[in-house]
């Protein structure tokens, strides 16, 4: 019942009641989402500033320069100088402004069209839909690549965006975003990054020594990149993150908000009032951590999905799709096995993982919160689901 008036001490026995279903990463049966714990040191530094308004800077000025620098950082670490953007509520939102920014830039185009991989996440799909923008989707190779004669063959006077991806959704492939760069290069098309997943994996398996192919602002045509700290940025949900290559044309783009408390600013964010303590909470999480301990976590993470696809190797009934090329790995059943089948048992012994039908895959991502131990009893049920 509601407005009763209760205690802290009585809400707080309540919401744990409530809320007692509710899946927890720590018990490790948490294998296919892309988001992880919050770290602990930073949950007193997110409570403290929580009111923070950045849908008007102009009260909150400290919070917007402190933005503005972890917008900088970001771009830099991305291979970029002069990086504009902001931080959004996740990639979803990062996606629908850089499309909404493609369209801008070119009124010319009556029928506006944008070209993705197959693999594309749904939010492009989204802004398709509510900017009223035709997407062409492009063909995988056998080993879910992007198909770039196909790709290339999309692209025509009506395209106002392409996007690369550098992280897919379903198995953390990056597109050959400089063979995209190329051949756009010189023509008047707004060239996005969807990096919500890899942006921070990429930068720190290079520091690895792993192999790992442009796919950010050192390719020259990019535009724009997505990249979400509430993924591998390890920061509060809900923050994503959009960086742009700063550009006049970008100054006609926004809205302006002449009335705002604060005084007037011009708003490029899809949302109006939005929290700043998710932008605190991520500065203090990349300027406690730093290159080298994101570095460790990422080790971290590609060490145990060399084992799980050690694990996987000796599992009767299931073969890898594909080498995983950062901490996702995809698995896909052999001949005569039943891919939601195979997920429902998963799911009678609590193993949640994410199920593509369309690839016939079983998507694994590798998270800070799996350990070791939780992907050694998956792979023991799931050869027992096969026996
Ligand atoms: N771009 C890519 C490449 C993505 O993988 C995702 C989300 C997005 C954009 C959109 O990001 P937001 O969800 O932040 O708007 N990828 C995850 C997925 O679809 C989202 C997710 C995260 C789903 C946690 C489930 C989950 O438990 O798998």
């Amino acid at each position: 019942m509601l407005y009763q008036g209760l205690s802290k001490h009585d809400l707080l026995k309540i919401l744990d009641k409530k809320l007692s279903n509710d899946n927890s990463y720590d018990s490790g049966y948490i294998l296919g989402s892309m988001c992880s714990k919050t770290p602990e040191f930073v949950k007193d530094i997110y409570v403290k500033y929580i009111d923070k308004n950045l849908g008007d800077p102009g009260l909150f000025k400290g919070t917007n320069q402190l933005e503005i620098e972890v917008v900088n950082d970001i771009g830099q670490l991305f291979g970029g100088n002069n990086i504009v953007g902001t931080i959004t509520t996740g990639g979803t939102e990062s996606n629908l402004i850089a499309m909404l920014i493609a369209k801008k830039l070119r009124p010319d185009i009556k029928e506006p069209e944008i070209v993705i991989s197959k693999a594309g996440h749904i939010s492009f799909d989204k802004a398709a839909d509510m900017m009223n923008l035709k997407i062409k989707k492009a063909n995988l190779t056998n080993n879910y690549d992007l198909d770039f004669n196909h790709f290339k063959s999309l692209i025509n006077e009506n395209t106002c965006a392409v996007i690369g991806i550098a992280g897919t959704t379903s198995l953390g492939k990056v597109d050959p975003i400089d063979k995209i760069g190329d051949y756009v290069n010189g023509k008047d098309i707004f060239f996005h990054i969807d990096a919500a997943y890899g942006g921070f994996v990429l930068p720190f398996l290079k520091h690895l020594n792993y192999k790992v192919s442009p796919w950010d602002f050192s390719v020259k045509s990019v535009d724009s990149i997505t990249a979400d700290p509430h993924k591998m940025g390890l920061g509060i949900i809900p923050s994503g993150g959009l960086f742009l290559r700063d550009n006049p044309a970008l100054e006609d783009i926004g809205v302006s908000m002449p009335y705002l408390a604060g005084g007037d600013f011009t708003h490029i964010n899809i949302v109006g009032t939005r929290s700043g303590a998710p932008v605190i909470a991520f500065w203090s999480i990349l300027n406690y951590f730093g290159i080298k301990g994101f570095k460790e976590i990422i080790k971290g993470c590609m060490d145990k999905t060399k084992l799980l696809v050690e694990l996987l190797t000796e599992i009767e009934g299931v073969t890898l799709a594909t080498e995983p090329d950062m901490n996702i790995v995809g698995i896909k059943p052999s001949k005569g096995r039943n891919l939601l089948e195979i997920d429902q048992a998963l799911r009678k012994r609590n193993w949640m993982v994410a199920t593509h039908p369309d690839f016939n895959i079983i998507r694994i991502v590798v998270m800070p919160h799996v350990q070791e131990h939780h992907l050694i009893q998956f792979s023991e049920d799931l050869k027992d689901i096969l026996k």
